[in-house]
């Protein structure tokens, strides 16, 4: 057994973003502004993650029951340290006592001794559990397990990220699935098996990836029976006079009681980065006082909401360090949170009480006038867009639409990422392009016109709407009595945090073969783990517009 690591020269080490230091790691300070300390106590908490799978997954062996509340605890942990998520010390300190309890429990019940890292009990004080988490450091046991052992581990520690995040998504809207939670659990407590191999941890990998299909499946469930199947819906992009609250991330379900909550009483609802899909759903878009779309992606919003005359709520990821300014007109909810921004908790029902946003919104001072609207296209999930299928199919057949083009995936902050909207720009008049994800920002303000009677971007929703781009190209592939790889579709993805890892994760596990990634490849793959994606997979880097065009096309 590894001992657990007590020397670690760095004062933290954190690489699962796509924006760590000179794409090798995070050792000072997080460029997302995670400080040492949050590093510490997230790295201490994903171990209790793992100790929580282990004894859950031997009980499940030994034939007992789990708790049904467990997986969901499970994947809230992990949600917690995803990218982007969660900087408050106090919170993760609590969890980590939470954890601590729930797995003294199971590991009674399972009556076995685990590994020391399953074993391992964490003290009550923050100050010690801070000191504590560095014995759980990304790359402990590197030096017995290898460079290949830990890249693979890790990539299916950050996919877990992503599953944990679907997961959570659909459990907000009582949507759950046992054998989900099950599998979750175990493939933490794999993470803690020192006897596998590369080639072991190769096929976890895709196994996590096909599983994660399922919960993607079941969060589109979750969302369309919630709120019905997205319809083609024109957004504002422009701002309308009065107070207003802006919403940011991908909780539908915080929208939806904001909604309720604000009718009738004078405040605006703008949707931000990931919730711009948000108007496309009926149960949503009936309420006239979600009036539009406000601001880019993720990453703009320091400029954006600085200053800014009204009160904002941040749902989920990607939240950044609040500058003063706006700090006391910045609510937080879910998982998400920041030491000075008020949290809105929900109650045992998961109803969520919003006064205090509203409250702030009104005592603001709102957009002066209304400017002339501009509108963007959203709502094309795979309802919508397969409702299209015949059109589509005789499109191809004819010639009119020659290729397919899947663009989409997280944005950020590096300026590299410019080759995604020359990418999109550069795409001939007889393409077709769907999108998802924050980084359709890079382009989605532009006008593509249309080909075939469509319009020639397809915006199919958020991160958390993947499985609709999947469902689509699924489709057309049975349509034309052929493989997903056989089609006229090029996938051109960019990621940056970990449920784009964990899409990755599951496009290869169906199979998909000849993805563009950017804008740079994770640094936790190891040169022998890229070796395998290009070698299994024909994974690429994305290079230049020009290349990569002449490439798809063929
Ligand atoms: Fe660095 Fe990304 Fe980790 Fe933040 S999440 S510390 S930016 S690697
Ligand atoms: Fe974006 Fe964070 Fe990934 Fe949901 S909001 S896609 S980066």
């Amino acid at each position: 057994m590894i001992e657990l690591n007590t020397t670690i020269s760095t004062d933290m080490f954190c690489y699962q973003c796509e924006q760590t230091v000179g794409g090798k790691g995070c050792t000072k300070m997080g460029v997302c502004g995670k400080n040492p300390e949050v590093a510490s106590l997230q790295d201490l908490l994903v171990n209790q993650a793992k100790g929580l799978g282990y004894y859950a997954t031997r009980l499940i062996e030994q034939g007992k029951e789990i708790d049904a509340t467990l997986g969901r605890f499970a994947y809230d942990i992990m949600f917690t340290t995803l990218t982007n998520v969660n900087f408050d010390k106090e919170t993760l300190h609590k969890l980590i006592i939470k954890a601590q309890t729930v797995k003294e429990a199971l590991r009674k019940e399972a009556g076995v001794t685990g590994p020391a890292e399953a074993e391992y009990d964490a003290p009550a004080s923050i100050e010690d559990q801070i000191r504590d988490g560095k014995k759980f450091h990304v790359l402990s046991g590197r030096d017995v397990l290898g460079e290949d052992i830990i890249s693979l581990r890790e990539l299916a520690i950050y996919g877990l990220k992503g599953y944990a995040a679907y997961g959570h998504h659909a459990a907000v809207l009582g949507y759950r699935d046992e054998a989900s939670d099950k599998a979750f659990l175990g493939f933490l407590a794999k993470t803690l098996d020192q006897s596998l191999t590369v080639g072991d941890w190769v096929n976890i990998n895709m196994d996590l990836g096909q599983k994660n299909l399922r919960v993607m499946e079941l969060l589109d469930a979750a969302n369309t029976g919630s709120y019905g199947n997205p319809v083609p819906t024109k957004v504002n992009i422009n701002r309308v006079k009065g107070p207003f609250i802006v919403v940011s991330g991908h909780d539908l379900r915080d929208l939806k009681m904001l909604l309720e909550q604000t009718d009738g009483k004078g405040v605006n609802i703008y949707t931000h980065g990931e919730m711009l899909p948000a108007h496309g759903y009926p149960e949503l878009k009936k309420y006239s006082h979600l009036v539009g779309n406000y601001g880019g992606a993720w990453q703009d919003q320091q400029k954006e909401f600085d200053n800014l005359p009204g009160a904002i709520l941040m749902t989920t990821n990607c939240i950044q360090i609040p500058r003063a300014s706006y700090e006391d007109r910045m609510f937080t909810s879910g998982v998400v949170q920041m030491p000075n921004c008020l949290h809105i908790l929900a109650d045992e029902t998961g109803h969520k009480d919003f006064t205090p946003v509203i409250e702030k919104a009104l005592s603001l001072a709102g957009f002066p006038e209304d400017e002339k609207p501009r509108e963007i296209l959203t709502g094309f999930g795979h309802n919508a867009t397969l409702s299209h299928a015949g059109e589509i199919v005789e499109a191809v057949k004819s010639g009119a639409i020659r290729h397919f083009f899947l663009i989409g995936g997280c944005d950020g902050a590096k300026s590299g990422r410019n080759y995604y909207t020359d990418f999109a720009t550069s795409t001939p008049q007889d393409t077709v392009i769907l999108t998802l994800a924050c980084g359709k920002y890079r382009f989605n303000k532009l006008d593509f016109g249309t080909v075939a009677g469509l319009p020639r971007l397809l915006d199919c929703g958020q991160c958390n709407d993947a499985y609709s781009a999947i469902k689509v190209a699924g489709a057309l592939a049975e349509a034309f009595n052929c493989g997903i790889n056989d089609l006229p579709l090029s996938m051109i993805l960019s990621w940056y945090e970990q449920k784009a890892v964990v899409i990755l994760l599951t496009l290869l596990s169906l199979g998909v073969k000849n993805i563009k990634l950017g804008p740079s490849l994770p640094a936790f793959l190891s040169p022998n783990v890229i070796n395998v994606l290009v070698d299994n997979f024909n994974i690429a880097p994305i290079s230049n517009v020009e290349a990569d065009m002449k490439e798809c096309l063929g």
